[in-house]
Parts: C-alpha cells; structure tokens; sequence
C-alpha cells in the first residue's frame, strides 16, 4: 500500500520534472531544476513524501542539489543536463523489442522522443528496460569502437548512459 502511494508519486514526479512541468504551472530552469518547495506545492504533497521518493527510487531517478530537484534523465522538454563527456565501458546494451528490430538494425537507435538514446551498463538492466513494451531483445552496443571513431557518450546521475544516436554498424544482437 505504502508502496503503491511511492510508486504513484514517483511517476507524478517524472511526469512533471521529464515531460510535461506547466501542467501543474511549474517551469524548469534550463538544467532541468525546480526550487523543491515549489515543487512539493505544485504536486499538494508534503516535503517529507518527496524525499522519500528520491532516495527510496528504485532506480534514483531524481537528484536534490541545494534545494532544487532534477530528473537525472529521460527529459522530452528541452533541458541541458550539462553532463561531462565520459568514457564508456567497452560494451552496452540496449533493451528493445524484436518488433523494433528491423528499423533500428536499419536506421540505428535514435532518441525518439527523448533527448538521447539510454543505454544499459549490465545485461540485466536492458532485459528490464525491455520489458516494459514485450518479450525483451538486447543489443550489444560497441561502445569502444563507437568511441574510438569519436561519437560522444555522458553518464546520468543513475548509471544511465546516453548517446546522441548509435548507427547500425555497431549494433549486434545479444
Ligand atoms: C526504440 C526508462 C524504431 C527503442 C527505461 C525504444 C530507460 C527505435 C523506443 C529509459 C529506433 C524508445 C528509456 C529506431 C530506438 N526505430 N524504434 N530507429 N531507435 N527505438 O522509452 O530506451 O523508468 O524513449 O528501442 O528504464 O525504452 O523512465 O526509450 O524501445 O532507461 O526512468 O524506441 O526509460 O526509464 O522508447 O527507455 P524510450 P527506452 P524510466
């Protein structure tokens, strides 16, 4: 029950913080953040119930920084995260599904609606992210190769890798 109430709350804060922040009348600055009171007022919860959703997240999906909170990625709305280039691990994955297949082996990965394409550091994770739309794929990113041929790659807050884009070549499946 208590649980529930968390992951509904959650899903409120990635809807207002990622995608859609003048529904409840708040704007966020160009990094992503929002003053946390203001936020807390906007969602009629308490303080208390959003801190509790930031560190209690699955998969810390929200960051505080002097008062101010984030999403640490997943962003439609236009935002710079300003994260640093970082240097991956040789491979990532990518959870999808075998529908998807044929267009991405194609055209690559693209963002789609988002600002970049997220990519897994484990296997697990991607069969996860998979999931949420069928019976999971997993591509294998070669994240060196990509690297070495100077595409840029930035880490979130939470361990989420992002990309401009991944072109086919260095894609192959699980
Ligand atoms: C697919 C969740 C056709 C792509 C997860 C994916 C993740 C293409 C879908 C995060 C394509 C986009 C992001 C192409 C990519 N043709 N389909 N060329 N390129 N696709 O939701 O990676 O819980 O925007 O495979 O855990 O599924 O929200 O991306 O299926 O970390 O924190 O197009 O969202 O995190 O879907 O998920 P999404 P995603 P949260």
């Amino acid at each position: 029950q208590e649980m529930k109430q968390m992951v509904r709350l959650s899903k409120r804060m990635s809807k207002v913080l990622r995608h859609a922040p003048e529904e409840v009348g708040l704007t966020l600055d160009a990094a992503g953040w929002v003053d946390l009171d203001d936020l807390v007022r906007a969602l009629g919860v308490t303080r208390a119930r959003v801190l509790e959703v930031v560190e209690g997240n699955d998969k810390q999906r929200f960051a505080i920084e002097d008062d101010r909170i984030r999403a640490s990625q997943g962003h439609t709305v236009a935002v710079s995260l300003d994260l640093p280039v970082a240097e991956p691990p040789a491979e990532l994955y990518h959870g999808t599904i075998g529908r998807f297949l044929p267009d991405i082996l194609r055209d690559g990965l693209r963002p789609m609606a988002r600002h970049d394409v997220h990519l897994s550091a484990t296997v697990e994770t991607a069969v996860r992210v998979g999931s949420r739309r069928g019976k999971p794929v997993v591509l294998v990113v070669d994240a060196a190769a990509m690297s070495a041929d100077g595409h840029e790659f930035r880490v979130s807050a939470n361990g989420v890798w992002l990309a401009a884009a991944v072109p086919p070549n260095y894609l192959r499946e699980h």
